[in-house]
């Protein structure tokens, strides 16, 4: 009936603790930051400006986009495919509330996105959807044979205009890049971690330390 559907939320997902989402956020700045300022990617400027010898200020060019979380499933309030039978899944009901501890291996810039990439445990790995990678298949013809979780972020900012789910779908398509074997076509070594460019405006930093940050599994109603 209508109150059964009522509880179904727009997403589910970890939800980052406000003490940890500060330091992203920091961090998140800093390597905007720098990105600016190296000369490959100036080089490749027109990657995000579209034409010569413009400028980006990349601080300004992502909007933020609220609390710090990964989505594990979209649901739209029930009407998303499979939601129903995602929020009656033993894993979620008894996990709901709990408190883990996620690993952000990586982040990633694209002229549409900037997130971080969430490395799931095998625990973590029972509140993910089947089909999150397979559902990506219409933008990322690739993505049905990436290994589950792969499509795993948390959205920093996006720019003008764009939905956070394109975060994902931007992980999915770097992702599919690296397993084709396609050969990176630059790195760089900053004091972060390792920085691959991997052309059309997409750089993916592997980072040095990972960044380890509690987060709670719950669920968000607008
Ligand atoms: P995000 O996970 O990349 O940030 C509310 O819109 C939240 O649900 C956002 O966090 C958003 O993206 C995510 N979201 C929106 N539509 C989605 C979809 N079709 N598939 C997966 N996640 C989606």
């Amino acid at each position: 009936g209508p109150l059964e559907e009522m509880s179904i939320p727009l997403f589910f997902g970890f939800f980052l603790l406000s003490s940890i989402q500060d330091k992203i956020r920091c961090t998140s700045m800093d390597f905007l930051k720098t990105l600016d300022t190296l000369e490959p990617f100036k080089t490749h400027m027109t990657d995000f400006t579209g034409k010569p010898d413009k400028e980006v200020d990349l601080e300004q060019y992502f909007k933020a986009t609220g609390t710090l979380h990964c989505t594990t499933k979209y649901c739209n309030y029930g009407k998303a495919e499979g939601a129903k039978e995602y929020a009656q899944k033993q894993a979620v009901k008894d996990l709901y509330g709990s408190t883990f501890e996620l690993a952000l291996g990586a982040l990633f810039v694209t002229p549409r996105t900037v997130g971080a990439r969430v490395s799931l445990t095998e625990e973590q790995l029972l509140l993910w959807p089947d089909d999150a990678e397979k559902e990506a298949e219409s933008s990322v013809p690739a993505a049905a044979s990436l290994p589950l979780g792969s499509r795993a972020h948390i959205t920093l900012g996006c720019a003008e205009g764009v939905e956070p789910v394109q975060t994902g779908l931007d992980l999915l398509d770097i992702l599919a890049l690296q397993q084709e074997g396609q050969k990176a076509e630059l790195v760089v070594e900053m004091e972060l971690g390792s920085l691959t460019y991997y052309g059309e405006g997409r750089w993916l930093l592997l980072l040095r330390e990972p960044i380890c940050a509690l987060a709670c599994f719950s669920s968000y109603y607008k």
